[in-house]
């Protein structure tokens, strides 16, 4: 029911773009591995993974979330905010463009998947440094005729959107309201927050009713788990030094819907 399509780390990952989190080494064959360990974790919780081999040219090219967005009846092609990061998109496209007609973002407008969090017929777009005006209107245009909403959601001190807020349930969303401007636009959910001492732990994949969850918040892990979430972890502690989480390596589509 779900096909996950990812990609190898590359292994010019320590290239990466960095925005808030500071420069450390990173250990090439133990992201690999973590890699890994996170597709077989897609796996285990009922997805197809489409593994795409590594690109060395593009350092953040395993984050195959920020190039494209896949909704039940299109896919969209995104302009990443980073110019180093434009490159990224053909297999990734390619590859979805048999599951999904694809429509794309065009300069001047950036946007970032990270940036876009779809819950049922709502999409929250990241006000961030990576997704400007221009992307998150042509998001709104493209997606009006499948009855979505297109809602700006302004953030502070992270990278994207998904950085302060995922889906965790039905009606549930897991968030951390340090990074959102005014967490408002989310009040007809029921919020869990992270543990303040947890920051980067608001990011999290949601495949049907299961959860994946980085490994390293044990605070926020038990929050989840209190309010009856069931939670698979995952250590992706070097992707994590990249400025990457879990929902940033797949993008996920349900592939049992008509074409
Ligand atoms: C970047 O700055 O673009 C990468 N180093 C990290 C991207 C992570 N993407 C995501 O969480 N959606």
């Amino acid at each position: 029911m779900w096909t996950a399509i990812t990609r190898e780390v590359s292994p010019a990952l320590a290239q990466c773009e960095l925005s808030f989190v500071d420069r450390s080494p990173i250990d090439i064959g133990r992201a690999q591995a973590q890699h890994d360990a996170y597709c077989r974790a897609l796996e285990s919780l009922g997805c197809e993974v489409i593994r795409l081999p590594a690109q060395a040219a593009f350092p953040d090219s395993v984050f195959v979330e920020d190039v494209a967005l896949a909704f039940d009846e299109i896919a969209v092609a995104t302009r990443p905010g980073a110019a180093s990061r434009r490159g990224e998109g053909a297999a990734v496209l390619q590859v979805l463009a048999s599951f999904r007609r694809l429509l794309r973002i065009e300069a001047p407008g950036t946007l970032d998947g990270g940036d876009v969090l779809r819950i049922g017929r709502r999409v929250f777009v990241g006000i961030s440094a990576r997704s400007n005006a221009a992307g998150r209107e042509q998001l709104r245009e493209l997606l009006a005729p499948f009855g979505y909403t297109v809602e700006d959601v302004a953030t502070r001190g992270c990278l994207h959107l998904k950085s302060a807020v995922t889906q965790v349930g039905d009606g549930t969303v897991l968030v951390n309201p340090k990074w959102l401007v005014d967490a408002g636009a989310f009040a007809g959910y029921r919020c869990i927050e992270v543990d303040p001492a947890e920051e980067h732990a608001a990011n999290a994949v949601r495949i049907g009713d299961a959860l994946l969850y980085p490994d390293g918040f044990p605070r926020t892990l038990q929050r989840l788990r209190a309010a009856g979430i069931a939670v698979t972890t995952v250590d992706v502690s070097e992707l994590q030094k990249a400025e990457g989480a879990v929902t940033c390596c797949s993008v996920l589509l349900r592939n049992d819907l008509p074409r």
